[in-house]
């Protein structure tokens, strides 16, 4: 670990993380790379967003029928251009799109697929909350030369490395390749991501937290509305909620905690997409000592059947979600 007067920037993270692994090709590392030069981009667009006068919608639906906004258009454009030249990528998948993104025939593909959620909670733009990006790399599986729909629907526990940006009061970039949760902070005079959260790891204890839209109360099984009773009253939990995901999960990585989007009457399978946002959430969390739920089981280990599949989500401080399993026991379905 650096002293506390060095200063690493990613790059050089990356490359002295890859001396671990003799074998490695340094493709993996470019990725990395690649990603982060998107963040980059990405971040100083919505910096600037409120001055450019470029808010508001584009005119567009998504797949889901949500309105999307001219930064989602934009962040979407600028990963998809950040990875389909490199030669390192078999395709892509982007929460923006309905199906796989192919890799065009002009450029080499490669051996890794890339998903991504480009900027999640652009309902928050408007109003100047933080919003964010998240990005899940998994090997590909199948054996033609390009990527294929079998490639994106692999479990969470294969992900070889995820990770999330956080366009916040600062601009960090948080990833893990299954050897710990690094933390980055971008300095906008330099232009560069600098490790300043070295190894992650959940607090203990965890600050008793719990972060849940609870307006949905009245639509939740009985099971999920006695464990919320218990955590604000006898658990003695306070509350949070910001109703940014990627801003929501970075708050209780740091203090720890619960955040849950449940199911409910209205959303039987929940809000947050697996493959996009919940899966590389929980390889970060798990890694840093936590764990993630669908409410019966680890979230890693849910089997994916389409690209855009919804899951129930818990995720936080390991104790947490373990008593969040418990009380879901008593609700079989809604
Ligand atoms: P989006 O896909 O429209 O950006 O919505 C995703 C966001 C998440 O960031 C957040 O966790 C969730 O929606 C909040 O949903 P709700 O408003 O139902 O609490
Ligand atoms: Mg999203």
């Amino acid at each position: 670990m650096p002293s506390e007067t060095q200063v690493v920037t990613m790059s050089r993270f990356l490359v002295d993380q890859e001396r671990h692994f003799p074998e490695a090709t340094g493709a993996f590392t470019n990725i990395l790379h690649d990603i982060a030069l998107a963040a980059k981009v990405i971040s100083r667009e919505v910096r600037k967003a409120g001055l450019m006068g470029i808010l508001g919608d584009a005119g567009l639906e998504n797949v889901h029928g949500e309105e999307v906004q001219k930064l989602d258009v934009f962040a979407n454009d600028v990963l998809y251009r950040a990875l389909d030249h490199t030669g390192h990528i078999a395709c892509l998948a982007s929460e923006e799109s309905e199906d796989i993104i192919p890799i065009p025939d002009k450029f080499p593909a490669g051996d890794y697929v890339v998903l991504y959620d480009p900027l999640d909670g652009s309902s928050n733009i408007d109003v100047n909350v933080s919003i964010g990006t998240i990005f899940s790399i998994h090997r590909k599986v199948s054996h033609g030369e390009r990527g294929t729909l079998e490639d994106c629907l692999q479990p969470g526990s294969r992900q070889l490395a995820a990770g999330y940006v956080l366009y916040g009061s600062s601009t960090m970039l948080v990833y893990t390749t299954g050897a710990g949760v690094h933390g980055f902070t971008l300095d906008p005079s330099l232009g560069e991501f600098l490790l300043s959260h070295p190894g992650m790891t959940m607090p203990e204890p965890p600050t008793k937290t719990y972060s849940i839209n609870e307006a949905y109360y009245h639509r939740w099984a009985p099971g999920q509305q006695r464990l919320v009773r218990w955590l604000k009253g006898e658990g003695g939990f306070g509350s949070r909620y910001i109703g940014s995901l990627v801003a929501d999960v970075h708050r209780t990585l740091l203090q720890g905690g619960l955040f849950m989007y449940p199911r409910d009457r209205n959303k039987p399978e929940g809000k947050l997409r697996l493959l996009y946002e919940m899966a590389p959430l929980a390889m970060i969390v798990t890694q840093a000592g936590g764990r993630a739920s669908d409410g019966r089981h680890d979230l890693l280990d849910i089997e994916p059947r389409s690209l855009h599949q919804r899951t129930p989500a818990y995720l936080g401080s390991r104790e947490f979600v373990d008593l969040a399993e418990r009380y879901l026991e008593e609700d079989s379905e809604i």
